[in-house]
């Protein structure tokens, strides 16, 4: 799972990227020659909480998302934007664009040119994504149609592909969803193999000023879910150790820290879901994309538990909760025996029984 921060010059990337890694204790690397800054945090879940504090595991694992900081985009003029180009194929490799827009005002922050105004940078972030694919169908149209002028044994599929991509150039001029373009479940497949960056799915970071820090802020901008919070706040936050949080936060209005508030939501977001497991001396919980059936989860853990899979023994986390502990779920009829066809829930926690 990875997502990148995105957005304009100094809107405050890598002062939330080092708040929300340091607050979690999770691990920063800075450097990486000719590479993003890269933090591999750790995903908040009170469910895995709950495990921990009562099965007393002796290793507890949160899953785990690649946060990555790319340097700011400077669109204002043409070598800016020939700069930019560099950092989208990091962001083609991403599950999720992060856009961080900042609404503060700072003396010593010059703003994005020259003005403070969110909604006009998101929509400039986004029409650049849109352009970005644009330019990459029209590269992939002209190359196809050199090909084509050349014959040879792959025409067939190559007219098929050029059909797509003057549909998909189409689409992108209209601003229309790029997934509009495929006709069918194998063209949409291979649209995905291109990685297009104006389909991945996004959110909204919206960087206030200390005055709003606390405040709810807009639930969407440009049609994008969006949370408001302040970077640097949040920076001197995760610095002070985390028993002496609470009160600062209650000062200023905070119910939750950034890491809380963005992590799970990226979760959402990317579609995946999350099932716990409960393993000898280990707590877990993994994340596998909405939709997977109960052996690929499986084998997510291990090819072993997939290859010699027997049944999947689930619960839902809140059944669990409920009814106390596992004996007391079981006794209650709450833990069911799945196949491998069940479509994982979020919140299962499951014992997949095995056998190689
Ligand atoms: N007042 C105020 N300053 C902030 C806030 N967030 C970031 N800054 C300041 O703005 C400057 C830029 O912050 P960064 O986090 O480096 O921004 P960035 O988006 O990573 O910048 P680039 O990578 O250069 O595009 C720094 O001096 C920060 O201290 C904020 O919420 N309020
Ligand atoms: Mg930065």
């Amino acid at each position: 799972m990875r997502a990148a921060l995105v957005g304009p010059t100094q809107s405050g990337k890598s002062s939330l990227l080092a708040a929300v890694a340091q607050a979690g204790g999770s691990h920063l690397d800075l450097h990486r020659p000719g590479q993003p800054h890269l933090a591999v945090v750790k995903v908040p879940d009170g469910r895995l909480t709950w495990l921990t504090e009562h099965y007393k595991p002796r290793k507890s694992t949160p899953a785990e998302l690649e946060l990555l900081d790319v340097p700011g985009l400077d669109l204002t003029d043409e070598a800016g934007r020939t700069h930019a180009k560099s950092h989208w194929p990091p962001l083609r490799t991403s599950d999720l664009l992060i856009f961080v827009v900042r609404s503060f005002a700072a003396e010593s922050v010059a703003p994005y040119r020259g003005r403070i105004d969110p909604q006009a940078d998101l929509r400039e972030l986004l029409a650049e994504m849109n352009f970005a694919d644009l330019e990459q169908a029209t590269t992939r149209i002209e190359r196809l149609q050199a090909a084509l002028h050349k014959g040879g044994a792959k025409e067939k599929d190559q007219v098929k592909e050029l059909e797509l991509m003057q549909r998909l150039r189409q689409a992108l001029e209209q601003e229309r969803p790029v997934a509009q373009a495929a006709a069918s479940a194998e063209e949409a497949k291979l649209l995905r193999s291109f990685a297009f960056l104006s389909p991945k799915p996004a959110l909204v970071v919206l960087n206030c000023s200390e005055a709003d820090v606390g405040a709810e802020g807009p639930a969407e901008l440009c049609g994008l879910p969006c949370l408001q919070l302040s970077a640097e706040i949040e920076a001197e936050l995760s610095q002070l150790p985390p028993q002496e949080r609470g009160e600062f936060m209650a000062d200023l209005g905070l119910k939750a820290l950034a890491r809380d508030r963005l992590l799970p939501l990226c979760v959402r977001r990317m579609e995946r879901v999350t099932f716990l497991t409960v393993v000898g001396e280990e707590c877990r919980a993994w994340t596998v994309p909405a939709g997977t059936d109960a052996v690929t989860a499986a084998g997510a853990i291990h090819s072993d538990i997939a290859r010699g899979f027997i049944r999947a023994e689930t619960v839902p986390f809140e059944d669990l909760r409920a009814a106390g502990d596992m004996k007391a779920a079981r006794a209650a009829g709450e833990v069911r025996l799945e196949g491998k066809n069940y479509l994982i829930q979020d919140g299962d926690v499951i014992h997949f029984r095995f056998n190689v």
